[in-house]
């Protein structure tokens, strides 16, 4: 009984928070960039579809796997344990030659912008509650296994999104390569992207009171980027296994052998380690950023059109408004000057015995300027102290 009454209950919030977060369901966004033919559309099959659809017929490459010519949205909703999630594959068309790769950011870049477009709208809207999460969370960028590191395109198209979303460079069709090929490479590209300023993601820092398990897989996870990947649409039999392979003459390439390529530990890391932080560095970083963007263009419209205003409306408001109040100011401040004037003139006259001021009055009402009251005024002292 005492302990009953030294619980207060708190220590239920992260259930509460749970229980709410696995009511409402997660939402995730992928999105695949790089050039035509290096497998992106088999990796996302590879990565999802087998474990979405398990009793479904995974059909050849061939009969799947079409050229990708626009930006393509594929959502699925997937449930495992009660726990909902909504993931969105953005396919986007790949650079077909090695010289322009324009449309490929150009088309990425508007997809992602507008998707923050539609959040920052949504937000700032009346129906706050529901927004739909269609933020791009997460891109994974893929690299040609031929090359020495990365192309001047691959470094152009990244600059044009690294500020936007959080890049995973992956090196596309790793099968091609020897491991010592691979080494290298990787090498290379995270030379590359060093030396480029260029804004891959970070994986966090872990927590010093993590597990060693949990430290261990942070480390190796973090030592293989950029992941070397293989992908495929096809199930093969091998020693009376069904796994997902490329078969060859001199044997089977598997894609969830870890000795083979980095395939699962992408996998891990996009789904089960790290999808919550990719969406958190979207939130606090790139949507922030977007924010900031939109905020000070909407403040400097608003300037503009203000100034816009006074100048339209210049010459017959504000403009003659102050204009006039500070001319009749000044001529009232100079009537009575001149009225204070008169009556010192007055009382001096009266004084010597001589007749009322001649001339002030229409000087008075002609209002000359500063100068020539001043002066006035000067000779007229000097006329009344003789
Ligand atoms: N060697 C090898 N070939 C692959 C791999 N992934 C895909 N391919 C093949 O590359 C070709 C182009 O793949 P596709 O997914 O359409 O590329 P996308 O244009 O980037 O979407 C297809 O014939 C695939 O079978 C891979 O990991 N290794
Ligand atoms: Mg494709």
């Amino acid at each position: 009984m005492s302990g009953d009454r030294d619980y207060i209950g708190f220590a239920t919030l992260p259930e509460q928070v749970h229980r709410k977060s696995v009511k409402r369901g997660f939402e995730f966004t992928l999105m695949v960039v790089g050039e035509t033919g290096l497998g992106k559309s088999t990796l996302i099959n590879s990565l999802f579809l087998g474990d979405l659809y398990k009793d479904r017929r995974i059909p050849d490459a061939l009969e799947r796997v079409e050229k990708t010519t626009t930006v393509e949205k594929k959502t699925m909703d997937i449930e495992e344990r009660g726990v909902r999630l909504r993931l969105t594959i953005v396919d986007t068309p790949g650079f077909g030659d090695s010289v322009n790769c324009d449309d490929t950011w150009k088309a990425c870049s508007a997809y992602i912008d507008e998707q923050f477009r539609q959040y920052f709208t949504d937000e700032s809207g009346l129906n706050r509650k529901n927004i739909q999460d269609n933020r791009v969370h997460c891109c994974l960028y893929f690299i040609p296994p031929y090359g020495h590191g990365l192309r001047q395109m691959d470094l152009e198209v990244m600059r044009r999104l690294h500020r936007k979303v959080n890049i995973v460079p992956i090196i596309a069709k790793a099968d091609t390569l020897t491991a010592h090929e691979v080494k290298k490479l990787k090498e290379r590209i995270l030379a590359d992207i060093d030396e480029h300023d260029i804004q891959i993601y970070q994986f966090p820092d872990c927590d010093s009171d993590e597990d060693e398990d949990f430290k261990q897989q942070d480390k190796e996870l973090k030592a293989c980027t950029p992941f070397a990947v293989i992908g495929s649409s096809t199930v093969l039999e091998v020693a009376g296994r069904k796994v997902r392979g490329r078969q060859y003459p001199w044997g089977v390439v598997e894609v969830e052998n870890p000795k083979h390529s980095d395939f699962v530990k992408l996998r891990t890391m996009l789904i089960s380690t790290h999808m919550q932080d990719l969406k958190d560095v979207t939130q606090d970083v790139h949507y922030e950023n977007f924010r900031a963007q939109c905020i000070s263009q909407i403040s400097q419209q608003a300037i503009r059109e203000r100034s816009k205003l006074k100048r339209d409306s210049g010459p017959h408001f504000e403009h003659s408004i102050s204009d006039t109040d500070r001319l009749l100011l000044q001529k009232d401040e100079e009537i009575r000057r001149m009225q204070d004037i008169l009556a010192q003139m007055q009382e001096k006259l009266k004084a010597t015995g001589q007749g009322g001021g001649i001339g002030m009055r229409s000087r008075v009402g002609s209002l000359g300027n500063d100068l020539d009251v001043a002066d006035a005024d000067k000779k007229r002292n000097s006329i009344i102290d003789v």
